[in-house]
């Protein structure tokens, strides 16, 4: 089975890492389609080459809720598409606690996407302050209704690709990942209301902490931070998918 390993470089990154981090990975052997980086937005056009030649595809962590205007700094869908792009992250939980992305914001980002040709990749997930008090499904149940809302539009249908990142706040970018069982029962709460979806998972994946959720049926992939940084890392755990 071949899952799909996206990269999120988040704000890191520069034009000498891009050029030797595909040489790297070239020499690891890492070619493919279900071998994904979520890079800088400056830095897109520039891995176009690089990604062609590996078969690997580039997107953007972030687009805009407008599509155009006067909205200085902002960047389209379209643009995104435009320079390359092939996908894009949207509602990761460091737009919505840092930026302000709530609800409703991330839905209008995973329409334009769509509309633009980008495949979204909806990262959903908890904080630990509520999963403490018992809210997990409620709050995964509530970010889920960006895509639930397209695929059950006139618009939508089901056929469109649909990549749900299930990332739990508290293990990101902290060392924790979460329990095995805990993994698996929110994958099948989300395929449950999405069937259909590809259901990835995020938050502190490293080597050595992969194969073990690659174990599970229903985590069709990674979301990887951290440790996409590092080419040999990244390369590894795309070895191991
Ligand atoms: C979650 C993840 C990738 P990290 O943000 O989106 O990052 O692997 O560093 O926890």
């Amino acid at each position: 089975m071949s899952r799909i390993v996206i990269g999120n470089w988040k704000l890191h990154g520069s034009m000498a890492m891009l050029e030797e981090y595909f040489s790297l990975l070239s020499a690891a052997g890492v070619s493919g389609g279900n071998v994904w980086l979520g890079l800088p937005v400056p830095y897109i056009s520039a891995a176009r080459g690089f990604a062609e030649k590996l078969g690997v595809c580039i997107g953007a962590q972030d687009a805009s809720r407008y599509s155009e205007g006067a909205y200085t700094g902002e960047i389209s869908a379209d643009m995104l598409r435009d320079v390359g792009a092939q996908f894009v992250i949207v509602g990761h939980s460091e737009r919505r606690r840092v930026f302000g992305d709530v609800d409703d914001i991330v839905c209008e980002k995973y329409h334009r996407a769509i509309l633009a040709g980008l495949i979204p990749v909806l990262c959903v997930g908890e904080t630990l302050a509520e999963r403490d008090a018992g809210y997990e499904y409620e709050v995964v149940g509530r970010q889920l209704m960006a895509a639930i809302n397209y695929f059950s539009s006139e618009e939508g249908g089901f056929n469109a690709p649909c990549i749900i990142a299930y990332e739990p706040v508290w293990a990101i970018g902290t060392g924790r990942t979460a329990l095995l069982e805990d993994v698996e029962a929110m994958h099948s709460f989300i395929l449950d209301r999405l069937p259909g979806a590809k259901v990835l998972y995020g938050g502190s994946v490293k080597p050595d902490s992969v194969r073990s959720l690659f174990q599970i049926d229903s985590v069709a992939g990674v979301l990887v931070g951290g440790a996409s940084l590092s080419a040999s890392s990244f390369a590894s755990i795309c070895g191991m998918a």
